[in-house]
């Protein structure tokens, strides 16, 4: 699960009474070119009575996921934890006064559940010297800040924050955001390295994602985050994951009604299984604190789905014979000579066949998940022949688990695509 969460999610993409020119609604201060000054009384509005970080990360863990991500600060420079580089935070800017990340954390942890932090490490709007996109320049106040005006961010207020989330939460990982050529001038090679060799210092076991520098990253990144709500057709070598949003906006924006339909998501995530990659879903919680209707019920229908069909996600592998015409296929090693195979079947005629190409293996057992019922295998020349039985319902993404030897054919094809099999996250 992925949060955008923050001062922002007031207004929620209306400012004046009128829909905001960006699409999201977390860039309000540069899309209406807000004084800094007057942006900042936003803090004071922010007390989100009905937040409880236990609701959140049980969403979370109904929902089959394994790792949480919150906005520790966005670009607008707010931080949701009571940090010592700057007062522009929620203990001590706002009514709220309490601290979101450590109550997050002592959640994840009782649901165990791994947690980390987006860090927006270019952009800043506080005007201590973070960067801002040229796109939104127009008003005086907003411009790049000199090489020297930046340094004195990155020392005084990026490294200093980084060190403190490592310090005071022990995250698992940090997911940085740049994607473009602003960036590039600023998040320089030394620059990377400096961040990177903090987190190495100070953590064991903290991540660090390829948007650090979107264009260069540096060779020492742990994972790869694709752009966002890009679902790519062939896996990485190191792992990775595509994050994207329910509807469009990244953080709740009030008149977003673009919401995607729980198959689509479904399949985004099987779809990446299938190459070896993640999928980390985004909820734009309200001003409150609480999700909007249609976030939860898309969690819990996707919960649903994982209930029974857990297992052909969750520590998979990528499919080792490609993509199908009726679907995907992730992989399991059950020992050294077993596999089983997870066919998930999106496009299908009941009583009819489907071809699984390019395996001759001795299948043992072929089952679907959801019901158990026993499912009919012929070899023929290119492959498998699957009966798909007359009771089985499109609708349903169904997924039928096929327990076979291991084809060293297409364990060999295997190793040539992304393999990301860790451990169960
Ligand atoms: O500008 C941000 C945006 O607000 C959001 O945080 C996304 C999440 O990946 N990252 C940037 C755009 O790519």
């Amino acid at each position: 699960m992925f949060i955008h969460w923050g001062l922002y999610s007031n207004p929620a993409g209306v400012w004046k009474g009128a829909r905001i020119k960006h699409p999201y609604s977390e860039w309000l201060q540069a899309s209406e070119q807000i004084p800094r000054v007057e942006y900042r009384e936003l803090a004071a509005l922010f007390n989100p009575d009905k937040f409880d970080a236990d609701e959140w990360i049980s969403e979370a863990g109904n929902a089959g996921m394994k790792y949480f991500l919150i906005t520790a600060k966005h670009h607008d420079g707010f931080a949701l934890w009571p940090t010592k580089a700057s007062t522009y935070n929620v203990a001590e800017a706002t009514p709220f006064g309490r601290d979101v990340l450590g109550e997050l954390t002592d959640a994840c942890r009782k649901h165990g559940i791994k947690h980390g932090f987006y860090y927006s490490h270019w952009q800043d709007w506080e005007g201590t010297g973070g960067d801002i996109c040229t796109t939104h320049m127009e008003n005086e106040e907003y411009i790049h800040p000199t090489e020297e005006e930046f340094q004195g961010y990155w020392q005084n207020k990026c490294l200093v924050q980084v060190r403190e989330l490592i310090e005071n939460y022990d995250p698992w990982f940090f997911w940085f955001d740049s994607w473009n050529e602003d960036s590039f001038k600023l998040i320089t090679p030394e620059r990377q390295d400096e961040l990177i060799s903090l987190i190495r210092e100070l953590s064991d076991k903290c991540l660090v994602n390829s948007r650090i520098q979107f264009m260069a990253p540096s060779e020492d990144i742990d994972y790869i985050s694709t752009m966002d709500n890009t679902f790519p057709d062939e896996g990485f070598q190191k792992p990775w994951e595509t994050s994207g949003t329910l509807n469009h906006s990244w953080a709740y924006h009030a008149m977003d009604y673009e919401w995607k339909p729980t198959r689509e998501l479904i399949k985004n995530l099987v779809k990446n299984a299938s190459l070896g990659g993640n999928y980390q879903l985004n909820i734009g919680p309200m001003g409150d604190g609480t999700f909007q209707k249609a976030a939860i019920k898309r969690l819990r229908e996707i919960g649903t789905w994982m209930q029974i069909n857990g297992e052909s996600v969750h520590g998979t592998a990528a499919s080792p014979l490609g993509d199908m015409p009726w679907g995907r296929i992730t992989s399991r090693s059950i020992d050294g000579n077993r596999t089983s195979l997870y066919l998930h079947l999106w496009e299908f005629t009941p009583g009819t066949a489907v071809l699984v190409e390019g395996t001759s293996c001795e299948v043992t057992e072929a089952v679907v998940l959801e019901t158990g019922q026993p499912i009919d295998v012929e070899h023929c020349a290119s492959g498998m022949l699957i009966r798909i039985p007359k009771e089985l319902n499109g609708d349903d993404l169904p997924v039928i688990r096929l327990d076979m030897c291991t084809d060293q054919r297409a364990d060999s094809k295997e190793v040539t695509v992304a393999h990301t099999t860790t451990d169960d996250s």
